[in-house]
């Protein structure tokens, strides 16, 4: 589907709130997360993520990031425990990153950006579906984790070699047989907050699951990122990068750790 909204001067993260009036609400997303602010909640349970390989379906370039899809009509691959109650299902994957490895990531730790992004979206199943739950307060659980510049990172290999096959928005390919969970850091400590989508619809939907510590990706694993192109064939070639909103006002909210 096509966009209004961008990341450019004309239709990027300071004009979202002309049609989507909640970009100035009260529990918007990306923040800064200050670790010497965030209050350590012993009773937050241990973070429980079950993926089934077989329920990755796609891969798509949706003009705003790329996407892996998951098949969601069972509980194969779910998150549970950690700030949520019940059960979430996973929908997809994606990134944000930047066009140098100074930005690129939409939560910050104590203002330190890292270059790269991944966010593992889960919806509610006490909702009939995906839609139904991203409008509730409860309806999402994404997963953020970090990426740092380092050596190169094998796990991330197999995802980054279909993005030959997607470089313009709207195109998809099948993504099979692939656990999402091998893109995780060896630690599942994190921080959380009540927080929104970070595009547009900015929907106040989301408890946010931030791990604490990043994974790696090295330089030219990020340039195959930054080759993506924002723009459909036939148009004017422009490059996927920067494709992150900032940090937004806390406004009162507390930032909670599952570690000391
Ligand atoms: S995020 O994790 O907060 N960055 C959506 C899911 C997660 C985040 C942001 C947005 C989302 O589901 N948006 C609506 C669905 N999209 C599908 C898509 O991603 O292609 C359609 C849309 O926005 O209108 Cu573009
Ligand atoms: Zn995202």
């Amino acid at each position: 589907m096509s966009h209004a909204w961008g990341y450019g001067a004309q239709d990027g993260p300071e004009m979202w709130a002309e049609s989507f009036p909640i970009a100035n609400g009260p529990r918007q997303s990306p923040i800064d997360i200050v670790p010497t602010q965030a209050q350590h909640d012993p009773s937050l349970k241990q973070l429980k993520l079950k993926y089934d390989p077989a329920t990755a379906k796609g891969i798509l370039n949706n003009g705003h990031s790329f996407q892996v899809d998951f098949t969601d009509d069972d509980n194969s691959s779910t998150l549970a425990g950690g700030p949520v109650t019940g059960i979430y299902r996973l929908r997809q994957f994606h990134f944000h990153w930047g066009s140098s490895d100074d930005k690129g990531s939409e939560h910050t730790i104590a203002g330190t950006k890292f270059p790269c992004e991944l966010h593992l979206v889960h919806w509610n199943t006490k909702y009939p579906n995906f839609g139904e739950a991203a409008n509730k307060p409860d309806g999402l659980a994404v997963v953020g984790v970090f990426l740092k510049t380092g050596s190169a990172n094998p796990r991330l290999q197999k995802v980054l070699d279909a993005l030959d096959d997607i470089r313009s928005k709207g195109r998809q390919t099948t993504f099979s047989n692939f656990d999402p969970k091998t893109l995780l850091p060896a630690s599942l400590d994190f921080w959380t907050y009540e927080g929104s989508l970070t595009t547009p619809p900015l929907l106040e939907s989301v408890t946010w699951i931030v791990l604490k510590d990043p994974i790696s990706v090295s330089p030219a694993q990020m340039a195959k990122f930054r080759s993506l192109l924002f723009t459909s064939e036939g148009e004017a070639p422009c490059c996927m990068v920067d494709n992150f909103r900032p940090p937004q006002p806390l406004k009162g909210r507390k930032v909670r750790a599952s570690f000391k």
